[in-house]
């Protein structure tokens, strides 16, 4: 049966259904919740809702409508099936633009010129050069190479850490819990687009925090569950850390009562960084829905050992 569920009750209300059904004529898309649904051979999900497998038994691949599949693997009902996500240069370039915004942020002392507007005081940040400037990188996947090379073409100094070693000549690398303290202790300004895995969750903590230099600003743009907030926090009042630019949290939206939003060294975003726009990702779907129809290799498809 060709037919395609959606997961996700805000995907409902996109246009996505029509953006596949203009791709894949002879499917049907329907959402994962209909009656029909449970012939569905295919499901594109985004926080798909509790009981979607037990509905969808019929499912041969599962495509993320993300880049990120933590939401997914999370859910232990998941049907042991092709897994993908979402890979694309315009989603890199999108993160790759955040990151670039964030580090000049703090490298031109924007940071301290918002705090000072505040107090109504006029004094020049120090003037860096970009060179002096050393940026590290955690995950040198599909969007941590991009926004490398992003700074790279900046002028900053860039260096990565990943899971297995990488041959980069253009960034010094790092990789594995065994040259993880080598790699803090060589930045000032620290990325997080790791994926969220047993391996990285909480990854970000006071223990992290500790082999950083004395004032090190952090962006982190991953998962929200990388972060333990309560050690930011107390890295920002001790001085520790100079400053975060935090794209996505434990709790999303953020409540309104959380004290992250009116501190003063962190500038909150919603989970803005990169969102692909849905041509892209329904071009991506189809891609796939008729690679796996003719038996050809998926693009994008996730190793549920690593869980990335
Ligand atoms: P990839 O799978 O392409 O890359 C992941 C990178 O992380 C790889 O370099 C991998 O190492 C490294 N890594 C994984 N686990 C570990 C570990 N335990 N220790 C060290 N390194 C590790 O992912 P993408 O680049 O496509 O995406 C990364 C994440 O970015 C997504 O999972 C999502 O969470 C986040 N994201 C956030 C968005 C936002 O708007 N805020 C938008 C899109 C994505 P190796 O190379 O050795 O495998
Ligand atoms: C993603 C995201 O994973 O938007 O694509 O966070």
């Amino acid at each position: 049966m060709k037919i395609l569920a959606i997961a996700g009750a805000h995907l409902h209300k996109t246009p996505l259904a029509e953006l596949l059904r203009a791709r894949l004529p002879d499917w049907t898309i329907v959402p994962s919740t209909e009656e029909s649904a449970r012939q569905a051979t295919v499901a594109a999900c985004w926080d798909h809702p509790p009981g979607t497998w037990s509905h969808l038994r019929s499912v041969r691949l599962i495509h993320s409508i993300g880049a990120g599949v933590d939401n997914l693997l999370r859910d232990p009902a998941l049907p042991d099936v092709p897994l993908c996500r979402v890979i694309d240069a315009r989603l890199a370039q999108r993160m790759a633009e955040y990151v670039l915004w964030g580090a000049l942020y703090f490298h031109r002392g924007f940071d301290l010129a918002v705090q000072q507007q505040r107090l109504k005081q006029w004094r020049r940040p120090p003037n860096r050069e970009a060179e002096e400037i050393a940026i590290g990188i955690m995950g040198l996947g599909e969007i941590g190479t991009y926004i490398a090379t992003t700074l790279l073409r900046q002028g900053y100094k860039v260096y990565g850490w990943s899971r297995s070693p990488k041959q980069d000549p253009s960034i010094k690398t790092y990789a594995g819990d065994a040259q993880l303290e080598a790699f803090l202790g060589a930045v000032e300004v620290l990325v997080c687009v790791l994926p969220l895995t047993a391996a990285t969750t909480g990854i970000l903590s006071a223990k992290l925090f500790d082999k950083l230099t004395f004032g090190a600003k952090l962006i982190h743009c991953g998962r929200g569950a990388h972060l333990v907030e309560s050690d930011l926090i107390a890295a920002l009042e001790s001085g520790h850390l100079g400053g975060a630019l935090l794209d996505v949290f434990d709790v999303e939206p953020l409540p309104a009562e959380h004290m992250l939003w009116s501190h003063p060294k962190v500038v909150v975003t919603p989970h803005m960084a990169a969102v692909l726009p849905l041509p892209a990702v329904a071009d991506q779907i189809a891609e796939n829905v008729n690679r796996l129809s003719a038996g050809d290799p998926l693009i994008g498809l996730v190793s549920r050992t690593s869980g990335y």
